[in-house]
C-alpha cells in the first residue's frame, strides 16, 4: 500500500534536494534534534552550531534555534543561504539589549573592553570587542583580566555575576536575564536535593546565584551533557531548558534525570523549564522554509563585518 510520507520524511527529502544541512540547538523539539542527526546535521550549543555551519560544505543552512543563532551563522557564512523554521523565535536576552541603548552604555564607558554573550543581535555584536558563549566566557574573561582590562559585560546579569565572582575581574554588568533560567529557585532546589542526596546537580550559569551556588557542575549545555555521560552518579538534577533531556537520555541511557524546580508550573508560567521561542521550531517549519524559501536571515553588510570581528576573536581564542 502506498504509504503517506511523514512530515519528518518530507523534511529529510527536502534537505537532500536543496543540499541543505540542519543545525539544531539542544533546546528544540526532540523530533527536530533527531532529524538533524539522521540527515548529517548537528545538535549542539550555540558555539558548536556556529562552527559547524561555517565549516560545512552545504550552501543552505537551516538553523533550528533562536534568531541570534541564525544571525551568527550568516555573519560567519555570508555566501550561504541561512533559513530558520520561524523567524519570530527570539530570546529575552537579545530583546532586553536593544542596540541603541547598548551603544549609549558603551559610549558612557569608553575605558572598558566590551564583552557580549552570543545571545545578542548582530547590531549589538557589531559594537563589541569580544563575543563569548557560556563554554568559553570564563577563559576569555580570565585572559582579559590578566591583561589588566576592565570589562563592560552584556546582557546576562546572572552569567556576568558568576564570571565576575569566579575571576575577580572588574566587570560592569548590563541587567538582562533569560526568562527560562531566571525561574529556577534556590530554596526549592535545596529541598529537592534533600530528597535526592546522591544526585549530582548540574546548573547553567544563566541561573540565579542561589541556584548556581548549589551546583556540582556549572557549565554550558555541552558541558552539562558531558557531565551526565561521564558522571559516576546515577541521578542528575538538571537546571537548564528541559529540551536537553532528550539528548541526555539518548547519550546516557539508564541514568535518572530530574528537572530542577521552578516556582511556577506550565499552567502559571510560560517560560518555566522550556523556552517559548525554542518551542516555535518544528519539523513542519523545516519543510516550510525549504519549500517556500521563507525564513531567510539577512544581516546588513556593514554590521556583519563589524560583528564578525568579535566572533572571530572568540573562535581564534578557543581554537
Ligand atoms: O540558553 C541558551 O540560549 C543557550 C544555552 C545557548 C547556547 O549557548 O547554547
Ligand atoms: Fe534566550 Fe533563555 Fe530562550 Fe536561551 S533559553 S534562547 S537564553 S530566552
Amino acid at each position: 500500500s502506498a504509504q503517506r510520507k511523514t512530515v519528518k520524511q518530507r523534511a529529510a527529502e527536502l534537505l537532500e534536494q536543496h543540499k541543505a544541512v540542519l543545525v539544531a540547538h539542544y533546546y528544540v523539539d526532540g523530533d527536530l534534534q533527531d532529524l538533524a542527526l539522521e540527515t548529517g546535521g548537528i545538535v549542539a550549543d550555540s558555539l558548536e552550531m556556529a562552527r559547524f555551519g561555517r565549516d560545512h560544505a552545504a550552501q543552505t543552512l537551516v538553523v533550528a534555534g533562536v534568531r541570534f543563532m541564525g544571525e551568527s551563522a550568516k555573519i560567519l557564512s555570508p555566501h550561504k543561504r541561512v533559513l530558520m523554521p520561524d523567524l519570530d523565535a527570539t530570546c529575552s536576552l537579545d530583546l532586553g539589549c536593544p542596540a541603541d541603548e547598548f551603544a549609549a552604555f558603551c559610549d558612557a564607558h569608553p575605558d572598558r573592553t566590551v564583552v557580549v554573550y552570543a545571545n545578542t543581535s548582530a547590531a549589538v555584536k557589531a559594537r563589541a570587542d569580544w563575543m563569548v558563549t557560556s563554554s568559553c566566557a570564563l577563559a576569555i574573561v580570565n585572559e582579559l583580566k590578566a591583561r589588566g582590562e576592565k570589562i563592560l559585560w552584556a546582557p546576562d546579569k546572572h552569567l556576568g555575576g558568576y564570571i565576575q565572582q569566579q575571576t575577580g575581574a572588574d566587570m560592569l554588568l548590563w541587567q538582562g536575564a533569560c526568562i527560562v533560567h531566571d525561574e529556577f529557585k534556590g530554596l526549592e532546589l535545596d529541598l529537592l536535593r534533600a530528597q535526592h542526596p546522591n544526585a549530582m546537580v548540574l546548573v547553567h550559569p544563566e541561573s540565579p546565584a542561589s541556584v548556581v551556588a548549589q551546583a556540582d557542575v556549572v557549565g554550558s549545555t555541552s558541558q552539562m551533557l558531558k557531565a551526565v555521560i561521564d558522571g559516576k552518579a546515577q541521578e542528575y538534577i538538571v537546571a537548564t531548558d528541559n529540551g536537553i533531556l532528550h539528548r541526555m537520555r539518548q547519550l546516557a541511557p539508564g541514568k535518572t534525570l530530574i528537572e530542577a524546580p521552578t516556582a511556577g508550573n506550565a499552567a502559571t508560567c510560560k517560560s518555566c523549564a522550556h523556552c517559548p521561542w525554542m518551542a516555535m521550531n518544528a519539523v513542519q517549519g523545516v519543510v516550510d522554509c525549504l519549500e517556500l524559501g521563507s525564513g531567510e536571515i539577512f544581516v546588513d553588510e556593514t554590521i556583519r563585518q563589524q560583528a564578525l570581528g568579535c566572533i572571530t576573536r572568540m573562535l581564534d581564542f578557543v581554537a
